[in-house]
């Protein structure tokens, strides 16, 4: 079973990952996984922050002789920006986990929720992605994303003006993504349980991703709109193989994958921290006050896109682990050309 825990603070010391259930022989190296990290930091409404940070990743155990030897595969990535970690925050944001963590955990600093449920933490998922990446890589599945569009501008000049704008404005902004996987077999996930539908599964893994509050599997949403004679793709059979001549249901039917590329969208909000802050209420004195200011992001759809991904490739990693076996890597091939002949 592919499995993982992250911890960390976003100003504590790293972050670091536990990934379980790699099987033994996958080549891995940490420049594989910086690759990943250093694209999950570009953007052009990414903040302060990515200047003060290079992640790059130290890999504790499960590898030797930069090969996976099916042993738990802990990484760490560390933070350099620690300033903040003891400056209390007594005015939480709207759309931030502030209020509501306070709340459940009956703080009176929400300093305490912020530091984990920044989205620092997804660099640590996105290290868990990018080993998952490598695997699914030696079945010949790739993934990969793209910015749909950010707050409604398309082309990389259009977004940037608009970044500008709501800079200037201390304003932030939302937008959506697309992640595709390619070369998946037919047969991944299960309908027989709502926990074993990959549908259902990849959904989880994208809705816990900071600020996404919307995710659509190929139509998507647009599907309610069309009739079945257009919603659904038709079936066909050539050379010893069936295939569908549209991919309205993103590779993925009645949970399981259909062998047409999977096609997930996902819905980002405005990021939470607001140079020119919304109101929200002191905690100590409860008088009405400013939200709380820190550096933030304008908008952070690519590095977003690029978290959906990880997210992704972990989902079908662990789906084809289960179908195919999860020991050791060659064991597995077999397994896999068998099923594919
Ligand atoms: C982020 C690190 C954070 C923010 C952002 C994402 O760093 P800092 O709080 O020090 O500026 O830039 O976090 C959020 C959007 C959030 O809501 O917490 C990162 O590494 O991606």
């Amino acid at each position: 079973m592919l499995r993982y825990l992250t911890a960390g603070e976003s100003h504590g010391k790293s972050l670091v990952t536990i990934l379980e259930g790699i099987p033994a022989h996958l080549p891995l190296l940490a420049k594989d996984i910086d690759v990943d990290l250093a694209r999950r930091q570009v953007g052009p409404g990414r903040g302060g922050r990515m200047k003060i940070e290079k992640d790059l990743v130290e890999i504790l155990s499960g590898v030797r002789k930069n090969k996976t030897i099916g042993s738990p595969i802990a990484m760490l990535i560390p933070n350099k920006s620690t300033e903040f970690f003891n400056q209390p925050v007594t005015t939480p944001r709207p759309g931030h986990a502030d209020l509501a963590g306070v709340l459940k955990y009956s703080f009176d600093d929400a300093r305490n929720v912020l530091e984990r449920a920044s989205a620092r933490e997804t660099a640590a998922r996105v290290a868990v992605g990018a080993v998952c990446k490598k695997l699914l890589a030696q079945f010949n599945i790739s993934i990969g994303s793209k910015v749909i569009h950010v707050c409604g501008a398309k082309t990389a000049k259009e977004i940037a003006a608009l970044v500008e704008k709501a800079r200037r404005a201390g304003d932030t902004l939302g937008g959506v993504f697309e992640i595709v996987a390619k070369g998946v077999p037919a047969g991944l996930g299960s309908y027989v349980q709502y926990d074993r539908r990959l549908d259902g599964r990849i959904a989880l893994s994208l809705m816990s991703i900071p600020a996404i509050k919307g995710v659509g599997i190929g139509l998507g949403f647009e599907v309610a709109c069309r009739k079945g004679s257009e919603a659904h793709d038709a079936i066909f059979y050539e050379k010893g193989g069936y295939y569908h001549k549209t991919n309205h249901a993103g590779g993925l039917e009645g949970g399981v994958t259909n062998g047409e590329d999977i096609i997930v969208r996902a819905a980002m909000k405005p990021i939470s921290t607001l140079l020119r802050p919304l109101q929200s209420v002191d905690l100590k004195t409860k008088k009405p006050a400013s939200a709380h200011v820190e550096r933030s992001d304008i908008e952070a759809v690519e590095a977003a896109a690029v978290v959906g991904e990880a997210a992704l490739a972990f989902e079908i990693a662990r789906a084809l682990l289960d179908k195919f076996g999860c020991d050791s890597l060659p064991a597995i091939k077999a397994a896999y050309s068998k099923y594919t002949i």
